[in-house]
């Protein structure tokens, strides 16, 4: 906190801005007293937050900011004028660029930045020369978006919180709602439970979401498909699949039957550990309800088969006639404030603004039209395998509010990776674990002390405003990112903008997507993409009459279970990871929140009561978790609310370092991370000592 006794010279005033934690997107203003309140705004329309969004401002006025750059000097930072700063990194990258090309550089968006920032972020490395860019959500949807977009021809959510209060049925698989996307399920999913929705959750563990659940399914980690395919064969056995649906709209049907007669309820139940018989009540409830969601998250992703675990589900919507209708749908719902955003501006390897491939030769020469450089043609490459490269053909990166020493998997060995670089550039408001290994750092701007855009998870662009002046000599991350772009490019005049506004323009001429949309047509509300809605249809929800394939029909596509990636030995329990209510990722901010840490202060290893009791361990002893990747120690939380075999931590704090536990191992089509089972054994640290 600033020091009572300084005047400060920050002036501080409350102007609608967006809640720089989950997708939900909450409308936020200054209250005061360094707090922030909920305004009514186009999600929470009665101004309604959870504990995060009422703490966001902690971080703003936190003595960790960073208020100088930092250099690096005979190992050691020292504090430098912008003027050094920048010109270090500008002339270091293009050494690299000069010696080894620009696919030797990658670089890190940020998905809690806004869209102008995360576009000039993308637009430097193209017209530098390479596609090397990627952001978040590599680690959060990106197997969803493959599998969503193969299948329907996009990858967001189907459907929108507000028609989903009319749903009969929430098949919630691998997410928790209710602790990471409170707001979404308070007002917009309770609501219809309370209506009468039964609600079917697919998780390992009990949390607050399967306290409102009707039919709890307590998979082993890694089984989804085993549990989906179940599901599928009893609607198909059950004739609860919607036969005039799958007549007009669906195709493979067929085949599909085919390969589920294969399936065994039975067979499939126990290998996922859980009650055949629950299977059968899920099936039945989501395939004689009119209407059925579908809402994934992490659970489903974060597995080297979790664009297949999405395929599974994708199934299960279309079997039942779940899509394109009020009330249904497959909904992922996103990560961070601007993890649909960065996508969207075209922070992804893969991809032009807009979702536009790389590899389409008219997409490139629309983009070329407007920068005057024409993109690289070739895909870059994803986050993970970037780092899995450091040293060999990566030398170096530019790191935009990110933290992936803390959040990639196997996260010892990829702060080691950094050190194999050339050369670093860490953007952030703090002083973080990346940035213990990065050459130069830049102070920047809080979600406070900005104004952009930010589009939450179901595709709704709002605006951020102002609410704080930066502290010491921090600057805005939109002026880094352009006065980075001006000196490091061979088109400097492309990185002049009059403020946010202008980029905005700009991105509209260049996403389709956003064609149309405006800051003053979004004033103070929204504008949902894609913009307009289509009138005909009047309404928001996607793939109505066709589906975004531009196809009047979607493919049934049969997936077969895979195994993780590391098996058990004897005595080892199956580690995943997860969140809670009170931390945001890699805690950067919630860590610093004396309000938050004092509601949740520390991490816990959840472990049930018969592995406890097979190791020696009781509720509150300190014990060890390891494999061959590394070792925690954590506080034992002995509950019922994990099924034997599997224990649970968050990663929300850089110690205990729990990503250094997990693996290598990505998925093969998205080259998302296994996040969502890791081998480990768990000890006592000490025996316990015997009372008398
Ligand atoms: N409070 C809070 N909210 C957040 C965030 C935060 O850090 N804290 N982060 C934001 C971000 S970036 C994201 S991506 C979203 C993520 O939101 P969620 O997807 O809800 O996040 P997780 O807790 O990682 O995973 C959800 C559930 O998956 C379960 N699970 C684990 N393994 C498996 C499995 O093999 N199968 C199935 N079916 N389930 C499994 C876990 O027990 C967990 O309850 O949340 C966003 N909102
Ligand atoms: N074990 C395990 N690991 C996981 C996951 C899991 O479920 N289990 N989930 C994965 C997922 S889904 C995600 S999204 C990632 C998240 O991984 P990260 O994106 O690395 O984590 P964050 O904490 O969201 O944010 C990183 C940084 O952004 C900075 N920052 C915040 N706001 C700003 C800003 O306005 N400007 C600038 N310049 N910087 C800012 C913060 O200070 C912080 O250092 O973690 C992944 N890691
Ligand atoms: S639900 Fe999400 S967007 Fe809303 S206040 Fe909480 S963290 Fe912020
Ligand atoms: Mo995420």
């Amino acid at each position: 906190m600033t020091d009572p006794n300084e005047p400060s010279e920050r002036t501080v005033e409350a102007e609608r801005t967006v809640c720089p934690f989950c997708g939900v997107g909450c409308t936020i203003e200054y209250a005061g007293n360094e707090t922030t309140t909920g305004v009514e705004g186009p999600v929470n329309t009665r101004g309604e937050i959870c504990p995060k969004g009422a703490a966001a401002f902690d971080v703003v006025t936190h003595d960790d900011r960073l208020t100088e750059p930092l250099v690096r000097h005979n190992g050691r930072f020292v504090t430098a004028p912008w003027e050094e700063a920048l010109n270090r990194v500008a002339e270091r990258l293009g050494r690299i660029r000069d010696d080894h090309g620009a696919d030797a550089i990658q670089f890190f968006a940020s998905s809690n930045c806004t869209n102008e920032e995360n576009y000039v972020f993308q637009k430097i490395a193209r017209v530098l020369g390479t596609n090397n860019v990627d952001n978040c959500a590599r680690l959060c949807h990106s197997s969803t978006v493959a599998a969503m977009g193969e299948r329907l021809g996009a990858g967001a959510m189907t459907n929108t919180l507000d028609d989903l209060s009319e749903t009969d049925c929430l098949f919630v698989n691998g997410a928790n709602p209710a602790e990471q996307h409170p707001v979404a399920f308070r007002s917009y999913l309770l609501p219809a439970i309370r209506d009468g929705a039964s609600l079917i959750h697919v998780d390992p563990r009990a949390n607050d979401t399967t306290e409102a659940a009707d039919v709890h399914l307590p998979l082993e980690p890694g089984t989804d498909i085993e549990v989906a395919n179940a599901i599928a064969n009893v609607l198909l056995e059950e004739e609860l699949v919607d036969d005039a649906f799958l007549a007009e709209r669906v195709t493979g049907v067929d085949a599909f039957r085919e390969h589920l007669a294969s399936v065994d309820v039975e067979a499939n139940a126990r290998a996922a550990g859980v009650d055949p018989e629950a299977i059968r009540e899920a099936a039945r409830l989501f395939g004689e309800a009119d209407r059925g969601a579908v809402i994934t998250g992490m659970g489903t992703s974060q597995h080297r088969c979790g664009t297949d675990n999405v395929h599974a589900l994708l199934n299960l919507a279309l079997l039942t006639g779940n899509i394109g209708r009020r009330g249904t749908g497959v909904n992922p719902l996103r990560g961070q404030n601007n993890v649909q955003g960065a996508s969207d501006v075209g922070a992804l390897p893969g991809v032009l603004p807009g979702y536009e491939p790389v590899t389409d030769p008219d997409a490139r020469a629309r983009v070329a039209d407007e920068w005057g450089v024409e993109p690289p043609a070739e895909p870059g490459l994803t986050e993970v395998t970037a780092t899995h490269r450091f040293g060999e053909d990566v030398h170096g990166a530019v790191v935009f509010g990110e933290n992936p020493a803390v959040t990639e998997p196997n996260a010892t060995a990829v702060a080691s990776a950094f050190d194999e670089l050339d050369f670093c550039v860490v953007i952030d408001l703090f002083e973080t674990e990346t940035a213990a290994h990065a050459d130069v750092v830049l102070p920047a701007s809080s979600w406070a002390e900005k104004a952009g855009t930010v589009t939450n998870t179901d595709r709704r662009v709002m605006r951020m405003r102002p609410n704080a002046t930066l502290p010491g000599n921090a600057r805005r991350d939109l002026d880094i990112l352009t006065a980075i772009g001006r000196r490091l490019t061979d088109v400097p005049e492309e990185f002049e903008y009059d403020g946010p506004e202008a980029v905005f323009e700009e991105l509209t001429r260049v996403a389709p997507i956003y064609a149309g949309m405006s800051y003053d047509g979004i004033g103070d509300g929204y504008q949902r993409w894609p913009f307009p809605v289509d009138a005909e249809a009047g309404t928001d929800v996607l793939h109505t009459e066709t589906f975004a394939t531009g196809e009047r029909t979607a493919p049934l596509s049969a997936v077969d279970p895979t195994p993780p990636a590391d098996t058990l030995d004897t005595g080892e329990l199956t580690l995943t990871t997860g969140r809670v209510l009170q931390h945001f990722n890699s805690g950067a901010l919630t860590r610093r929140s004396d309000r938050l840490m004092a509601m949740r202060g520390e991490d816990v290893l959840q472990i049930h009561p018969d592995d406890a009791d097979d190791r020696g361990i009781e509720d509150g002893d300190t014990v060890s978790v390891a494999n061959e990747r590394g070792e925690v120690t954590v506080t034992a939380d002995v509950t019922t609310a994990v099924r034997r075999g599997v224990v649970f931590c968050t990663f929300h704090y850089a110690e205990p370092l729990v990503n250094t536990l997990a693996g290598d191992a990505l998925d093969p089509v998205a080259e998302i991370p296994e996040y969502k089972h890791s081998a480990v054994r768990v000890e006592p640290v000490a025996p316990p000592v015997e009372a008398d």
